[in-house]
């Protein structure tokens, strides 16, 4: 009776096998997403992993002949976490790419085990500009702070401003937005006054806030990273410098969509640089942000989303070219020079730098349908990080 019931079982299992062999050779190709879920940046890790989601959702997980599936991981933030999920990823589950990185340290982290173990690494978030310098396996999708704060410095120059100070989270996207903003607007005949650095954690932004306005500069350049916007933007209304004939700037970190409805009408008019803006006419950003409302009830998309979605793109469009081949290095040239459209508007990465090229808009705070958006009223066209050789 026993053996007769494994006898039948043996063959249903043989037959089984059988039936499903091209199933059982239709093979998973595995990413690893490593974003920030919990802790002061969680916000960044919400955004990325609806963005590449929302990407897998619409264009469904088949690609190459290969079923793609996404692994998660929350590196809370902090750099030695971020190091030993890249590790694990790689060595335990096997995958063909790691993405994420939402602060530059994070990034920086996995620069020797991507070298070492050939991985890919798409960085959907962090900005300074040296990352993909640090390994030949970096690809970015997101943007640097100095292609995005030179249009910005020359915007108000242009505008009038003669004076201006800095202040920026003491790091490196924070530094690399100062040094590029000063360089653009002194070219321009402006005199940067001071540049103020407040410590990325716990950020008390006060001191630095009162020691600009009392420097009486024409303009104030911001830039922090976006969880951390309506904290800083919350302390710059307080301190009323947006009334004190101080003319408040940034990158799109300080007004991100995420973070804008709620720091509310008093920045009003503020004009940013940045690379994307949920309010972006095309048809196809309009298309994301509907869908990543309905897949995500009561957020809106940011950059941050954006990256995640642009992100997986760069993952599948590889895979297609290299026909479901998982070589690291095959993957990563594939990536390079690779053009497309993302909600954003056009953008390619570099095949010198791995970094990307795209349009940075300059934008003003405007409400619309009872809303606060990024509104693009001018544009540089295909801007490259300014600060590689
Ligand atoms: C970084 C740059 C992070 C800009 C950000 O938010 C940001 C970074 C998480 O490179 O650390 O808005």
């Amino acid at each position: 009776m026993i053996f007769k019931s494994i006898l039948a079982g043996a063959v249903g299992l043989a037959a089984g096998l059988q039936f499903t062999a091209p199933a059982i050779s239709q093979e998973t190709v595995k990413v690893g997403l490593i974003a920030t879920l919990t802790g002061p940046q969680a916000a960044s890790g919400r955004q990325k992993v609806a963005g590449a989601r929302l990407y897998m959702q619409l264009n469904g997980n088949m690609v190459a002949g290969k079923k793609i599936e996404l692994i998660i991981k929350d590196d809370t933030g902090v750099a030695d976490v971020t190091r030993r999920h890249a590790q694990e990823l790689i060595v335990n589950d096997k995958v063909a790419a790691i993405a994420g990185f939402s602060l530059t340290p994070l990034a920086l982290a996995v620069a020797p085990v991507i070298t070492q173990a050939k991985m890919p690494a798409i960085i959907m978030t962090a900005g300074t500009s040296v990352i993909t310098e640090r390994s030949p396996f970096f690809v970015r999708v997101s943007f640097t702070l100095p292609q995005q704060s030179v249009p910005i410095a020359e915007w108000v120059a242009k505008n009038g401003a003669k004076t201006a100070v800095s202040l920026v989270s003491d790091y490196g996207p924070g530094i690399d937005a100062q040094n590029a903003f000063k360089m653009r607007f002194e070219e321009k005949g402006g005199k940067v006054l001071e540049q103020l650095k407040a410590p990325l954690a716990n950020p008390e932004f006060s001191p630095f806030l009162q020691r600009a306005k009392d420097l009486k500069p024409d303009a104030l350049f911001l830039f922090v990273p976006a969880p951390t916007a309506g904290a800083l933007m919350k302390q710059v209304i307080d301190r009323g410098l947006t009334e004190a004939n101080i003319k408040v700037i940034g990158t799109g970190d300080i007004t991100d969509d995420d973070q804008l409805n709620g720091i509310g009408d008093s920045v009003l008019g503020l004009v940013t640089s940045h690379f994307y803006s949920a309010a972006h006419d095309s048809a196809l950003n309009k298309k994301f942000v509907a869908e990543f409302k309905k897949a995500n009830p009561g957020m809106r998309p940011n950059f941050i989303g954006v990256g995640g979605w642009d992100g997986m793109h760069a993952f599948y469009e590889a895979l297609k070219k290299t026909n479901g081949d998982t070589d690291g290095t095959k993957l990563v040239d594939a990536m390079k020079g690779a053009t497309w459209e993302s909600p954003r508007g056009m953008m390619t990465i570099d095949p010198q730098t791995r970094d990307v090229i795209q349009d940075v808009y300059i934008r003003k705070v405007e409400k619309r349908d009872g809303e606060l958006y990024n509104i693009e009223f001018d544009v540089v066209k295909q801007v490259k990080d300014p600060m590689h050789k």
